[in-house]
């Protein structure tokens, strides 16, 4: 059985003390039997990541994640974060490779591929964004699309370290639009991602692969989308900023 896995995204969201007070609120909702086998994931902006480790502190219920780090180790990269700052303020995941982060900030192929490097030399669970823009689905592109950004972003890596990395199917024309893939489209893609997992690694990678479902994913499409035999979980946008939805997206494995 692969592991299920919801993540909240924060994004740049929340102040310091609103960051604290929602964690807190996620933490004391996020009961045993509400959690049950899977993993529960926040990942926040830098500042609230000591802080809310502290409340995580005790539970291994809810792990917490950043949103980004720099490929280096350390040195003058002013405004930068490394693999290691984030692991000693208490992440345990990063997300790397969201598409924001590739359309405002240029991040290539290349430059995530180090990131990834970075992470994992770490001990840190790369979440690695794919997804295609509207317009490479209307071309039909949307496989290649996917296929490049595995084979440049993570299928450098030997199985044995590729086995700890998490993937995210984020279809781009559905973040922050409200529009949702219908579970059918991603399922299509999630299975499509497995088989490329497969040809390049082995079946029982393939099969131990958890990939997540994001892009506008909320309490009432999570079932569904959930349902699919290749979507394992999902990485939660606006919705992860209120406990209520978050915890009913959670909910829907049990
Ligand atoms: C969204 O839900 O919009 C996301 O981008 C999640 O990462």
């Amino acid at each position: 059985m692969r592991k299920k896995i919801v993540a909240g995204n924060w994004k740049m969201n929340l102040d310091f003390q609103q960051g604290i007070s929602l964690f807190s609120e996620i933490v004391n909702m996020a009961k045993d039997e509400v959690v049950g086998q899977q993993q529960v994931v926040v990942c926040s902006p830098f500042i609230h990541l000591h802080g809310i480790a502290q409340l995580a502190k005790g539970t291994s219920r809810v792990a917490i994640g950043a949103q980004n780090i720099y490929f280096e180790e350390k040195g003058a990269y002013t405004g930068e974060i490394s693999a290691t700052q984030v692991k000693s303020a208490g992440a345990e995941y990063v997300i790397l490779g969201h598409s924001e982060r590739r359309a405002y900030f240029n991040e290539s192929d290349e430059l995530l591929s180090k990131k990834v490097d970075a992470a994992l030399s770490h001990g840190l669970i790369p979440i690695f964004c794919i997804g295609e823009t509207q317009e490479e689905r209307e071309a039909g592109r949307y496989f290649d699309v996917i296929r490049g950004q595995l084979e440049k972003g993570v299928f450098h890596l030997p199985s044995e370290v590729f086995n700890k990395v998490v993937l995210a199917y984020e279809p781009v024309w559905a973040i922050g639009t409200g529009l949702t893939a219908t579970p059918e489209q991603a399922q299509e893609v999630h299975a499509f991602i497995r088989q490329q997992v497969a040809g390049q690694y082995n079946q029982s990678v393939a099969d131990q692969l958890t990939i997540l479902y994001g892009g506008s994913c909320n309490p009432k499409n999570a079932p569904e989308l959930f349902a699919q035999a290749d979507i394992d979980g999902g990485l939660i946008g606006g919705a992860s900023l209120k406990s209520r939805d978050f915890i009913d997206i959670v909910k829907v494995f049990n």
